[in-house]
């Protein structure tokens, strides 16, 4: 197997469930969770799941996404009759549109994925695991009662609420391309969880629209969530450089002032050069370096997908930071293995696809030196006042 062997005395948990990979959301709608299957092939080719324990996750049960959904709301998705979206109408708990269709086996798979990040996060808070991974969750914009972006279940925060009956507090970072707005609001007024989001801001210009620097949770004197929910708001074209050096910069400030027990890491894909619906520049490198970022800081750790849709460059960002959580990204050959299922996908122009060459349109580079010191400054401000 490549030479890929187990760490001693460090475990790494991943969970799947191939059930999942076969939903679909409508014949041009961008999330495809098939890309889970093109990942699950390149962790699969290295033989990576021969250094970690693989768990095929169970569902979580209704009980289970009552801890964060209503009643109301999980009955409509338990019960919605699949349709072809409708964009001109949107539906009740905003779903049936073009965004957040009713596909068959709607249901299921929001209770497999969320089933999924709950195995994660218990197998995290019995300490069987120093880092848990499921690249089928990371559904962010889910709220409470309304499906939103892409996510109807909100597998993060209910997989937080569960870490928090064991750690008394809990860092969230998210990469993905858009604000991580459903995490943020669901642990807005509580300073046990802090929340991190990197994501493309331009106003309504760009999905969900919130995010920006200045809004760090309540207002209203006296509540523990102020100051506990940071966004950094970047533009077009952010590359490699910049990003590691404001990832590792502001994760190090917050963890050195919060203290976490433990981290949830939310690895949407879509903050990678060449992706469908993001803007911008990271390669896969860069991208993995802020899983490597948060390994290195020995604090259990969650790793769930989210965005992503150039599957090609989604399924190598994630095997890539599959290899990353077991410690073998050094010795892996860059050439990806000549009998990896689907192997034609990966090889758009040259004859030896590698894991970490990724092909993207560069974009222009809008973020000034400036303004990401200004952005550091800021922050840094915001945690002086965050008291823990
Ligand atoms: C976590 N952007 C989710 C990100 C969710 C982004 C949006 C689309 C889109 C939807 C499609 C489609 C699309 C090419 C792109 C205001 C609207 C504009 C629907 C067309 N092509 C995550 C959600 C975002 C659906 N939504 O963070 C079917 O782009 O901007 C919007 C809202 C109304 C609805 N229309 C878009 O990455 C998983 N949607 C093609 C077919
Ligand atoms: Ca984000
Ligand atoms: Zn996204």
């Amino acid at each position: 197997n490549n030479g890929i062997v187990r760490p001693k005395g460090y475990n790494v948990s991943w969970h799947v469930n191939p059930e999942l990979e076969k939903h679909h959301f409508g014949h041009s709608h961008p999330m495809k969770p098939w890309r889970l299957t093109l990942a699950k092939s390149l962790i699969m080719s290295y033989g990576m799941h021969a250094a970690m324990d693989t768990y095929f996750s169970r569902r979580a049960t209704n009980e289970e996404m009552r801890d964060f959904h209503t009643e109301d709301y999980l009955d409509y998705l338990r019960t919605a009759i699949p349709a072809p979206p409708d964009d001109e109408v949107p539906g009740r708990f905003n779903l049936g549109g073009s965004d957040c269709p009713i596909f068959e086996g709607l249901f299921d798979y929001c209770s497999m994925y969320s089933g999924a990040s709950l195995d994660a996060a218990r197998k995290l808070c019995n300490h069987e695991s120093d880092i848990a991974v499921n690249w089928s969750g990371g559904l962010h914009h889910a709220k409470k009662s309304e499906a939103s972006g892409f996510c109807y279940a909100n597998d993060i925060v209910l997989a937080i609420l569960q870490m928090l009956r064991t750690f008394p507090r809990v860092l969230y970072i998210d990469i993905d391309v858009h604000h991580g707005d459903g995490v943020e609001e669901a642990f807005w007024s509580t300073d046990r969880v802090m929340t991190l989001s990197f994501h493309k801001y331009d106003g309504m210009n760009f999905f969900p629209g919130t995010g920006e620097l200045e809004r760090t949770g309540p207002e209203t004197e006296g509540n523990a969530g102020a100051h506990h929910a940071l966004n950094v708001p970047l533009m077009d074209g952010i590359n490699d450089q910049q990003y590691q050096s404001l990832f590792e910069t502001i994760v190090g400030k917050c963890v050195a002032k919060f203290r976490p027990e433990a981290i949830v890491l939310q690895c949407g894909a879509d903050s990678l050069a060449g992706d469908r619906l993001g803007r911008f520049n990271l390669q896969v490198q860069g991208h993995g370096q802020c899983v490597a970022f948060c390994k290195s800081l020995n604090i259990p750790l969650m790793l769930v997908g989210g965005g992503g849709y150039t599957p090609r460059n989604v399924a190598r960002a994630w095997a890539h930071e599959t290899s990353i959580a077991i410690g073998c990204e050094k010795t892996l050959n860059p050439i990806i293995p000549e009998h990896t299922p689907y192997r034609s996908h990966f090889r758009h122009d040259t004859i030896f696809p590698t894991l970490e060459q990724i092909l993207g349109e560069p974009r222009a580079n809008k973020n000034t030196k400036k303004r990401l010191d200004e952005i550091v400054c800021m922050i840094t401000e915001q945690l002086r006042f965050c008291e823990t």
